[in-house]
């Protein structure tokens, strides 16, 4: 930092200091830093302090992009926050939770690095030389500058970031309906996506179909197997932990696929160990074993998946239309208001020998279909799917994937023969550049072996979905007036940016965007390609960065808006992914400094802009818009209600995922097939069509893969680690964390340390061609050999020099806008 940034963080922490003391007093006495609770199933809540009149409790929701969102007390002395707990949802008590961070939010809240007042920048961007200036002149002086840019450039010169630091409805950044997305919409400004964890999702939908293909985790303990494949609940999804042991206790036995030994990997019966990235080559080689042994579930396949369909030559099914009969209309869609069109697929009956529409036929054939159908030249999915899986052999997945011949065996016998399996993913395989490859091999392993949609067989992890909102209806409030919104803009994708803003041109035609805003994310840390990201920033005519803390961000800002902490403002926790109740955040302290709510700033923003209209709402109103929804009025959920209950059951996660094998596609089938090739962004990138078709196409990794080229110059391959005591860069600003993990590390293999010469505590530098990172030395045998750990949300002035960040790239897959965070090669150096 310099100088200027330094004093002025120095002028925070006099006040700051003294005040984290006295509430780290009480903090102490609690015990806060003893650990991760365990689930409170059972236990009554822990003594209440407030019976002896001394503290207040407020409710509070956790509400970063740990998405875990846990329901705390707040407790208030002398109108300061003096720790937190855990809250009771009485009726369901297996979901009150609150871990190391979530017990330290006193520290944040009095943190000597939160931004004190709005800010002018004096210096170069990124030096963090910053000048005090009034919330009056901090909002003229933006609505100005983008009052002249609509002008001139029209309103998609200004692009909103919308981040997933908070995940409350009115002060959030998430697009779930925020009041920041609506103030995006009604100027009509550009969006620019975070384009994280897409690829998961998006294969999810793709085979699925839409809506949630996860089963409730109370299905777990009815599996033989539950596999953890790619995901560290243990660390990442907290909510989740106890359910992995529910199931062990049950008599599941546990698997953990990783590419570490971990302590999933210890509480696990069985740890295997993967190569990165090479998990749908495994998956090819199980499905090739199961095959040779005839293990696939026939009757699933035929009955519940595309496998039965005819595809012609050009790709598309062969439809009753080819028949000569013209499509009818169906029922009209209530969400497009339009008739569906009833076209259906033709299949060839083994029963009858003919071609029938997939719903007459009495046993759809997925092999010995005759070449010619109809006078089309037809394949059914299926042989298709065993012609893919005959190029794959066990050996052959084995070498790919380090994962020996007999555990691979052992594998296909679980899936094929043990189930039902419940297979637990979230992101771990998306973060490189083939994960949409290696999600649908692994889907396509579940479907064939039947372990979909059934008691105990599924999806598991625990996902989101938002039952009762309004969300979209919110964003596109008209004002009191009727009027309706400008927006939304258009969707910018993050790696574009750079080309944007440097060259003012989006695919070759000119696209002059002029202005950046901000909120509730930590862009310079944690998007690919840290060098990129800051040029772009430093190029950006204009920035607005509205945040809590002086991170890495924030040093870049023309101006810099400060955000009060989540318990000194009232909200709604909307977005969860594991813990399924939206969570009421009392107001519980009053802003520090001159901090403000983000609501507040969003709406004073819109109202400069000439939008007060679309902005004549309070908390309450925003609240109930949202709660707007056939579900939430079913189940009388309403600010007042909330503000009574404080949580609310929301999004309810189907107890058994598309149950009896009923997906959510106009065919009920579960799809291994892609007629059309719909890339999830344009960036007039080429797509070469043979790798999107069937879902059983796997290639490489792009630099974990260990034949890549460029691992002759850089032999090692780095996995960007989620903290244990950050979610993502949040609580960088809390000091007495960096007692567990004090500054950023690399762990190797001891056998490469060794060749190295590198021993525990030793200075290494990192680097490849996009960045570099100066960090020290662990040693650690849970490493594979050639690949090396690093915890990954430490801001930059934590390195001792270089930034972690700056080694990723910023590229992505030719059909999925998917950032790759553990996909990076680099060489390496002791100092
Ligand atoms: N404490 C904490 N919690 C968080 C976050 C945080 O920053 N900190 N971030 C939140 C967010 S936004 C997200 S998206 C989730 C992500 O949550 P998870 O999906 O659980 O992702 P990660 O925590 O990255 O864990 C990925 C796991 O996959 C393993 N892995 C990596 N590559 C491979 C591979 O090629 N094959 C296999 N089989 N395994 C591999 C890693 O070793 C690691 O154990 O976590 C959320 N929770
Ligand atoms: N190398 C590497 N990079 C990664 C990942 C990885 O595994 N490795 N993981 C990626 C993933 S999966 C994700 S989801 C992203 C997450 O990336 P981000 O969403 O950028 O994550 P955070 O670091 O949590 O940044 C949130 C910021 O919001 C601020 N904030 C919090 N609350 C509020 C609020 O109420 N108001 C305002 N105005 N600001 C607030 C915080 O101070 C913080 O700076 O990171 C990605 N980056
Ligand atoms: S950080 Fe995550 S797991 Fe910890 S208390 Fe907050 S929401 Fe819960
Ligand atoms: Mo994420």
């Amino acid at each position: 930092m310099t100088d200027n940034a330094i004093s002025n963080a120095a002028g925070q922490r006099g006040f700051s200091r003294r005040s984290f003391i006295k509430g780290a007093a009480v903090l102490g006495a609690a015990g806060a830093l003893t650990g991760c609770s365990a689930g409170n199933e059972g236990l009554e809540p822990a003594v209440d302090a407030s019976k002896a009149g001394q503290e207040q409790i407020f409710s509070g929701a956790c509400r970063s992009q740990c998405v875990q969102g846990c329901y705390l007390n707040v407790h208030v002395r002398d109108g300061q926050i003096v720790r937190t707990t855990a809250g009771d949802i009485a009726e369901e008590r297996r979901y009150n939770r609150i871990c190391p961070k979530g017990l330290s939010h006193p520290a944040r809240v009095y943190s000597a690095e939160r931004l004190k007042y709005p800010m002018r920048r004096v210096g170069e961007r990124g030096e963090g030389k910053f000048e005090r200036i009034t919330w009056d002149e901090a909002i003229k002086e933006i609505t100005d500058k983008w009052k002249g840019y609509r002008e001139e450039f029209g309103p998609e010169s200004i692009a909103f970031f919308l981040g997933s630091g908070n995940t409350g409805l009115l002060g959030g950044g998430t697009a779930d309906g925020s009041v920041f997305q609506h103030l995006q919409t009604v100027m009509g400004a550009c969006s620019v996506l975070p384009d994280r964890d897409i690829a998961f999702q998006d294969r999810m939908m793709k085979m699925f179909g839409p809506g949630s293909a996860m089963s409730d985790p109370s299905q777990w303990a009815k599996a033989n197997h539950v596999v953890i494949w790619g995901t560290n609940p243990t660390v990442s999804c907290k909510q989740m932990i106890r359910f992995y042991l529910d199931a062990k206790e049950a008599g599941a036995k546990l698997t953990c696929i990783d590419i570490q030994y971990n302590t999933n990997a210890s509480k696990s019966d069985w740890f295997l160990p993967v190569h990165p990235g090479t998990d749908g080559a495994m998956a090819l080689g199980i499905l090739r074993e199961v095959f040779d042994n005839g293990w696939q579930d026939t009757e699933f396949v035929r009955a519940h998946t595309d496998a039965p369909l005819l595809v012609k030559e050009d790709n598309t099914f062969l439809r009753r239309s080819d028949l000569g009969i013209a499509p009818e209309e169906g029922p009209v869609n209530p969400r497009t208001g339009k008739p569906t069109v009833i076209d259906p697929e033709i299949v060839w009956d083994e029963e009858t020998q003919s071609a029938v529409p997939a719903p007459q036929a009495a046993k759809p054939a997925l092999e010995g279909v005759p070449e010619e159908v109809e006078g089309f030249k037809v394949r059914t999915v299926y042989s298709m799917l065993v012609d893919r899986i005959n190029e794959w052999t066990v050996e052959k997945a084995s070498e790919i994937s380090g994962v020996s011949v007999e555990d691979i065996k052992t594998l296909a016998r679980m899936y094929g023969q043990e189930g039902p399996v419940t297979t637990c993913m979230n992101q771990g395989l998306n973060h490189y550049f083939n994960g949409i490859y290696t999600y649908e091999c692994i889907f396509a392993l579940m479907l064939l072996t039947g372990n979909f949609g059934k008691e105990g067989a599924g999806l598991g992890s625990g996902g989101g979905q938002f039952g009762v909102s309004n969300a979209a209806g919110c964003v596109n409030q008209p004002s009191n007036k009727g009027e309706k919104p400008m927006g939304p803009g258009r969707n910018l994708n993050w790696t574009a940016m750079y080309d944007i803003v440097h060259n003012q041109e989006l695919v070759g035609k000119p696209f002059p965007l002029k202005s950046l805003y901000c909120s509730c994310t930590n862009i310079v840390s944690n998007q690919t390609e840290q060098n990129e990201t800051k040029k772009m920033l430093s190029e950006v005519d204009f920035l607005v960065v509205q945040e809590m803390t002086m991170n890495d961000t924030a040093l870049y800002a023309d101006i810099l808006l400060p955000a009060c902490h989540w318990f000194e403002t009232e909200d709604l926790r909307v977005r969860a992914y594991n813990m399924p109740y939206l969570v009421y955040n009392e107001k519980a302290a009053e802003p520090l400094y001159e901090s403000k709510p983000d609501f507040e700033i969003y709406k004073a923003l819109g109202t400069a802009m000439g939008y007060g209209d679309f902005f004549d709402f309070d908390a309450k109103d925003y609240i109930n818009l949202w709660l707007d929804s056939p579900v939430a009025k079913k189940e009388g959920i309403t600010y007042d209600t909330l503000r009574e209950t404080k949580v609310a059951r929301n999004h309810q996660l189907p107890v058994i995922a598309c149950e009896g094998g009923k997906f959510p596609f106009p065919n009920g089938r579960a799809r291994f097939w892609q007629e059309k090739i719909v890339p999830d962004y344009d960036l007039g990138q080429e797509i070469d069509e043979s790798k999107e078709h069937l879902m059983l196409y796997w290639e490489p990794a792009r630099e974990a893969n260990l034949d890549a080229p460029i691992r002759e110059k850089y032999p090692f391959t780095v996995l960007a680690e989620h903290m244990r005591t950050r979610n993502h860069t949040q609580w960088w600003d809390v000091d007495y964390m960096k007692e567990f993990e004090k500054q950023p590390i690399a762990r190797f293999n001891p056998d490469d340390a060794a060749k190295l010469g590198i021993v525990e505590g030793d200075t290494v530098r990192l680097y490849n061609d996009r960045g570099t990172m100066t960090v020290v030395a662990v040693i650690s045998a849970g490493q594979q050999p050639t690949t090396i750990a690093c915890p990954r949300s430490f801001l930059t002035r934590e390195h001792i020099d270089g930034d972690f960040a700056t080694i990723s790239f910023n590229d992505y897959n030719q059909v999925s806008r998917n950032q790759c965070y553990f996909d990076q090669a680099v060489a390496v150096e002791k100092l």
